[in-house]
């Protein structure tokens, strides 16, 4: 029996499969879908806009969007995965990581969840557990642009470990709750944690 070159066999391997980076009954796209309930918030400028963070802390906070470009930046590149099936792989999102954010937060220690809150009243309810990851952030750029008004310009939730509905857009601010409560798709039959691994789609 012969084994051949082993080195040969190494350099002949396959790519690492991107199945194994794609959840179960997700497509890969190369597109970026757009896709939300009711219609695109326009601004004209960001004099007006501001980004709340009430509920359970310490200190409500009610900040600019100056203020909130003076926090932290980062930039990663990360796959999003959509639960009406498309995937997108390597996208890459500059933002406020979340840790950042909780730097200037007094959480009270009861608080166990986050209530995302969007223009239009759109909401997205997410643990303080997955939250606490180096991958979410406030993000507001898209491969080194602004974000695209459909993609939630001038700033969008980013929780690539969660179905895409939980990456919250037009986000205006962010309550701290001691139980979990559904935010908008949530109510509509979406799963309460949307993780796209356990495939996490309906609630029902
Ligand atoms: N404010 C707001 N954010 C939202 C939604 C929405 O209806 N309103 N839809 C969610 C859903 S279901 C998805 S799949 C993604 C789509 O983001 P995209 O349009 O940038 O691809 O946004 C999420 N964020
Ligand atoms: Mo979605």
């Amino acid at each position: 029996m012969r084994f051949g070159n082993p080195l040969k066999r190494i350099f002949d391997a396959p790519e690492p499969n991107d199945d194994a980076r794609v959840p179960p009954g997700q497509f890969v796209t190369e597109k970026f879908p757009v896709l939300h309930y009711g219609s695109t918030p326009i601004y004209a400028n960001l004099d007006k806009w501001d980004f709340r963070v009430f509920g359970l802390v310490e200190e409500p906070l009610r900040l600019t969007w100056q203020q909130l470009m003076q926090l932290p930046r980062a930039t990663q590149t990360v796959d999003i995965h959509c639960v009406t099936r498309w995937s997108k792989l390597d996208t890459t999102w500059t933002g406020i990581p979340w840790r950042e954010l909780m730097k200037i937060i007094k959480v009270k220690p009861e608080a166990t969840h986050v209530m995302a809150h969007c223009e239009h009243g759109f909401t997205a309810n997410l643990s303080l557990e997955v939250l606490d990851d180096d991958d979410t952030m406030l993000a507001f750029e898209y491969d080194g642009q602004p974000l695209e008004p459909d993609h939630g310009y001038p700033l969008r939730l980013l929780v690539p470990k969660r179905y895409f509905w939980k990456s919250a857009k037009w986000l205006r601010g962010v309550e701290f709750m001691a139980e979990d409560r559904p935010g908008f798709w949530e109510r509509n039959g979406y799963h309460m944690e949307g993780d796209p691994w356990r495939e996490e789609r309906s609630g029902w």
